[in-house]
């Protein structure tokens, strides 16, 4: 017993609309098609996650040189870039994009302004998966910035069509504090009507402002490669609450607990409920009597399967999506 005595759970935590979809769509292909199913990158940033579909067949890859003729192909939920599609088509493979539509949204504004003339600034971070494809959706003409240093570096070629995107999965703040010296810079510049950081991001985030406080302890499940759950971690250590990652229950250390009366405990968006519950029974070994969910506020958000993998769960056949007859009414 190391003296932890009550869990606070977040609300909203762990699974968002765009990794439901895209865990679905790849379950989906294996019953359709049958193993094995190529996944371009992991399909959400879960190691749990991951292992679970390789068992059941899936083959994740991140070179399209690795998938065989004929296979078929599912994009990971980060996206990827107008290269990546053309070298899927190209090799005649069957593809299935479980790019979140929230994601796939930028790519669509990246490439409308760029029709109009715009040139970009991408906040994000380099080298990550949905990163590298929001910017391959142009050949040049949008610069990453990962900070309010290289907004004062950037060189755009001009400043009269300049617009600002981000990665989705930002800490809300510091896109704020980069979006305003870009702001300050570049006066005329074009913001996103919406900003691009999604509904589940803000709302994971904003959970752990209400919940920090409130614990002495704060612990996120979430894999090293997730930026959506790396920055709820940071979050709290920012608002002054001890606070760790962990990808499973066997990640806990029975020292954070002690002399700890409440742990706050909330999941990335691609980290699956199974598993926070696996740390609660662990907290409950150490000493937690109690478990309380925060109030907080219920997403209804729901993304539709892509074509050619809509079943109906009762008949067990495919739906096919059909216009309406036109009536001229
Ligand atoms: O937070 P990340 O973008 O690294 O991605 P995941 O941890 O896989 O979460 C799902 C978000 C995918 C796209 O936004
Ligand atoms: Fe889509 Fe946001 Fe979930 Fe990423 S974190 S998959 S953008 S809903």
């Amino acid at each position: 017993m190391l003296g932890a005595k009550e869990v606070l759970l977040a609300e909203p935590r762990g699974f968002c609309a765009g990794v439901d979809r895209a865990i679905e769509i790849v379950e989906r292909a294996l019953a359709k098609f049958g193993a094995p199913i190529y996944v371009r990158h992991e399909i959400v940033h879960n190691t749990f996650v991951v292992n679970d579909l390789k068992a059941k067949g899936a083959i994740f890859i991140e070179d399209l040189a690795e998938v065989p003729p004929g296979a078929t192909l599912v994009f990971s939920a980060h996206g990827v870039s107008k290269a990546v599609q053309a070298e899927a088509k190209a090799r005649g493979f069957t593809v299935f994009d479980a790019t979140c539509p929230l994601v796939t949204k930028v790519h669509v504004e990246v490439a409308k302004l760029a029709k109009e003339g715009y040139e970009f600034l991408m906040i994000g971070h380099k080298g990550h998966p949905e990163v590298e494809g929001t910017m391959g959706q142009l050949s040049e003409g949008i610069h990453l910035v990962e900070d309010e240093a290289d907004v004062a570096r950037v060189q755009p070629r001009q400043t009269e069509k300049l617009a600002v995107v981000t990665q989705t999965t930002l800490s809300v703040d510091d896109a704020a504090g980069i979006t305003a010296a870009i702001r300050a810079r570049f006066p005329q510049v074009r913001e996103p009507k919406q900003q691009d950081i999604c509904y589940a991001t803000q709302n994971r985030q904003d959970a752990v402002k209400v919940l920090a406080p409130q614990v002495d302890l704060l612990i996120v499940v979430g894999s090293p490669t997730s930026s959506n759950s790396n920055r709820l971690r940071e979050l709290a250590a920012r608002l002054g609450t001890p606070a760790y990652m962990v990808d499973n229950a066997g990640e806990l250390d029975e020292q954070w607990f002690e002399g700890v009366a409440r742990v706050g405990l909330t999941a990335g968006a691609s980290a699956p409920e199974v598993l926070v519950n696996e740390v609660i029974a662990r907290i409950r070994q150490l000493g937690a009597v109690a478990v309380r969910k925060m109030d907080g506020i219920e997403e209804t958000v729901k993304f539709p399967l892509p074509k050619g993998l809509k079943i109906d769960a009762a008949t067990g056949l495919e739906i096919e999506v059909r216009k309406r007859p036109e009536t001229g009414a």
